[in-house]
This record gives C-alpha cells, structure tokens and sequence, in this order.
C-alpha cells in the first residue's frame, strides 16, 4: 500500500511538473520567447542568490547544532595530532569551501543576461590555470604528507615499555591476548581453532611459551603507558575502531596489522569529564562484516597499572582451560610492573 502511494505521489509530481513546463510554453509563444526568456533569467539570477544565502544560513545552523556531538578531546597523545590534521584540513577547505561558493552564486547573480553589457569571450589563460592547479597541489601534497608521517609513526616500532595485545576479530566478536610472564606470544595455526577445546585461536600446545598466554572478552590498557595492538580477523575483514584515541586498523585474515598510542585518560576520569555515568571507551567494528557487524562492539577498560595488575592476574590462561588436568602455572604477567609470582587460576 505504502509503495503503492509513493508511486502515485511521483507520478502526481512528474504530472504537474509536465503541465507546468507546457504552460510557460505556450506563456512564452504568446509573450514572445525574448521577452519571456529574459524574465526566467532575472528569476533564476534571483533564486541563485537567495540559494546562497538559504544554504549559508543552513550550513550556520548544521554547525551550532551539531557542535559538541562530534569527538571531543582526543583520549590518546597521538590522537591529538591526529585531531591537529583534522582542523587544519578543516580550516584550509571551509576557507576554499566560502570563497567558491560565494564567488559561485553571486556571479550568476551580478552577471546575469543584461542588455547594457555584452558577454565578454575569454576561453583560456595559463597562467590562471598554472594558479589554480599549482595552489592546491601544494595544499594537498602538505596535507598529505602530515598524515603519511603520522601513519608511519602509529604503524612503525612502538616503544620499548609498549605492552603488548593481540586483537582478533571473527564474526561477530573480539578476541584479545594477553602474553604471560615470559613476554612471548604463543605460535598458533589457523587448523588448531577450535572453540569447542578451549582452543579459540589456534595456539599450539607443544610450543614452549603457551602456559601463560591468556585470551579475555575486555580489552584493559594502562593510562600513560603505550600499547601496541598486534590485530587480526580468523573470517573476514574487520576493523578495529577506537574513535576516543582516533585510531583505526584493519582485521585482515592471515596478514596481522599493527598500531600502536598513549591512553591518556583512565576509564574513570572519562566518566568525570564526560559526566556521563555510562561512559566507556568502545571498540567498533568499522568495516561492514556481515549480518552482525553492528553488534560486533568490544569494551576497553583504561585504567591505573595497579588495577591492571589486579585484573591480569585474574585472569586464567588458555592452556589451563584447555588442560584443566594440567597443575597451576606460576606466571606473573608480561605486562605487569610487579614481579609478584602469581598462581593462574585453574
Ligand atoms: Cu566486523
């Protein structure tokens, strides 16, 4: 029925728009072409004007409406530069954006069809060519370069303190593994997935350094200590998307990505400064996945290295879910400051 009516409204449409085309028609043969067609191009001139004025209003309106409900402070230290970029490409296109614009608009106003003046035939001028070409290629070979220096940066070598996380993405969640004490990833191989053993990303248990390794639901990171996210995908390409530290890496199956950034606020201080009770730092899916992708969120919890380490040594390690049999590892973790020997749970 729905489709039905809007079917019937385009056609109403289309029909009157017709009828209306026909009469300046038949408007136009009895006034005279000449005359007619001069009194469109006043009119059109005119619109053209109140066109520029309406959108100028409108693009006012959209910006003090929607101020505050993009980004706020960026929560990484790299993600102030990242931020940085933002407003400057922001502020050189919306000078661009006005001037065009503008120029556009009152042009088609100031030097509409006239008797008193005559078009003026001006078909070619290199050296305005070379202005307008050369102006903005330097603009955006800048712009440019500034984002591929900071996306080797964030790719590049982390920091030697950098703790360490693998993220796993799969339809339609994330996977996130944390080394133990020895400091190494576990090999693993795509054929050992297996949920059902308590084997989620494939580790290989004769490998010497699988004790400890352990696999949780939460991303938890340290305020002020850099992280590097070793990322992953055991399906298709995911993405993950931190916007709160304007970081975002693709999940590839069989290629792993990395970046690393600086959490500069805890998870409570963004609850304080927010003044959102609710507040947490999210890891969104960004790239279209499947049926699921809009579910597939992740939670990150930043918090001080004391937290952490409480919530480390909680958790237990995937060889001793899988080898329930086996006796408790003494392994503290990795990524801990503490050398306390901590008995992973069985
Ligand atoms: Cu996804």
């Amino acid at each position: 029925m729905q489709t039905f009516f809007i079917v019937l409204i385009l056609a109403f449409g289309f029909l009157i728009t017709f009828q209306i085309a026909k009469a300046s028609e038949y408007v136009a043969v009895l006034r005279g072409e000449e005359k007619a067609r001069k009194q469109t191009n006043r009119i059109n001139a005119f619109l053209l004007l109140a066109f520029l004025v309406v959108g100028l209003i409108g693009v006012y309106y959209c910006n003090e409406r929607l101020k505050g409900k993009i980004l706020g402070e960026s929560a990484s230290l790299q993600g102030e530069k990242i931020d940085t970029m933002l407003y400057i490409s922001l502020a050189i296109t919306g000078v661009v954006f006005f001037i065009t614009q503008i120029l556009l608009f009152w042009f088609a106003y100031k030097y509409q069809e006239s008797d008193k003046r005559k078009a003026y035939y001006y078909p070619h001028n290199n050296k305005l060519e070379i202005i307008w070409t050369v102006i903005p290629a330097i603009a955006l070979t800048a712009l440019v370069g500034f984002g591929i220096y900071y996306w080797f940066k964030i790719t590049g070598d982390a920091p030697q303190n950098a703790m360490q996380v693998e993220v796993t993405g799969s339809q339609f969640k994330w996977e996130f593994r944390y080394r133990g004490r020895d400091g190494v990833f576990c090999k693993k191989y795509y054929k050992y997935i297996s949920p059902e053993k308590s084997n989620p990303l494939g580790h290989l248990w004769d490998h010497p350094y699988n004790h400890d390794d352990a696999i949780t639901t939460e991303l938890h990171l340290v305020v002020n200590k850099p992280v590097k996210l070793i990322i992953g995908s055991k399906d298709v390409i995911h993405d993950v998307g931190l916007t709160a530290f304007r970081m975002k890496m693709d999940a590839v199956p069989g290629t792993p990505t990395t970046m690393w950034f600086t959490p500069k606020f805890t998870t409570k201080q963004m609850i304080e400064k927010s003044g959102d009770p609710d507040f947490v730092y999210e890891l969104s899916c960004d790239q279209m996945c499947g049926k699921g992708h809009y579910g597939m969120r992740g939670v990150v919890i930043v918090e001080t290295q004391e937290e952490y380490d409480r919530w480390i040594v909680s958790q237990k390690s995937q060889y001793s879910l899988a080898h329930p049999e086996a006796t408790p590892q003494k392994t503290p973790p990795a990524d801990s400051t503490k050398g306390v020997a901590v008995i992973l749970k069985n």
